[in-house]
């Protein structure tokens, strides 16, 4: 890991932390689905089956908490947030994205940070699927913000005209949040 790659106030780590509020959700494949829904010309369901089925995509990155851990050189698979925006007809006024998760986590993307080329929806780590506790069956990977971006157990998205703040943006997180910038906090 190269200095550089270190964000201001953060230190690495070689080990993987579990952070999150809540329980880990269980994972039913027959009754998952993922929304996408709000500023669209027709609101789509995917069924598990479906998502998988989708076109794959690998993205090297690194994860940078605000609680100042980082970690380097991730390898995710999944599916790009281009890719899935391309299974609905965007109404032109959508300008922002409201990430929707299990038990009501939230977080809110500029559309064009959301369909930024890293940012994928991702089902495996390092080959491996994702651990039940780092998302598993699905996660949203955001490695240009801070890792409360990047929501775990992911359930669909919402597309939306003004900007409105997720769960950690409402409780005092920056709601830019870009990691070089130290954007931690209101
Ligand atoms: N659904 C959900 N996703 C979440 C969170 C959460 O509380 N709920 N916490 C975020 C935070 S603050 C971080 S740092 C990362 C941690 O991911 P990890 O546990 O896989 O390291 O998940 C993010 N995604
Ligand atoms: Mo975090």
């Amino acid at each position: 890991m190269a200095k550089d790659c270190l964000p201001p106030g953060q230190y690495a780590t070689s080990k993987w932390p579990v952070l999150h509020v809540g329980p880990i959700p269980s994972f039913d494949p027959n009754v998952w689905d993922f929304k996408i829904f709000g500023l669209v010309e027709e609101p789509a369901q995917l069924t598990y089956e479906v998502f998988m089925a989708l076109p794959r995509v690998k993205v090297k990155a690194d994860m940078h908490c605000v609680t100042t851990w980082s970690t380097f050189d991730n390898e995710w698979e999944g599916v790009s947030t281009r890719e899935v925006i391309k299974l609905a007809k965007l109404k032109p006024e959508a300008r922002f994205v409201m990430v929707h998760a299990e038990y009501g986590y939230t977080t809110n993307l500029p559309l064009e940070v959301f369909l930024d080329v890293d940012c994928l929806f991702a089902y495996a780590h390092r080959g491996k699927p994702l651990a039940p506790e780092h998302g598993y069956p699905l996660r949203l990977v955001v490695p240009k913000r801070y890792a409360w971006k990047s929501a775990k157990w992911v359930r669909g998205i919402e597309l939306i005209a003004q900007d409105r703040p997720g769960f950690w943006e409402l409780r005092g997180y920056n709601n830019n949040a870009d990691p070089w910038q130290e954007e931690r906090y209101w």
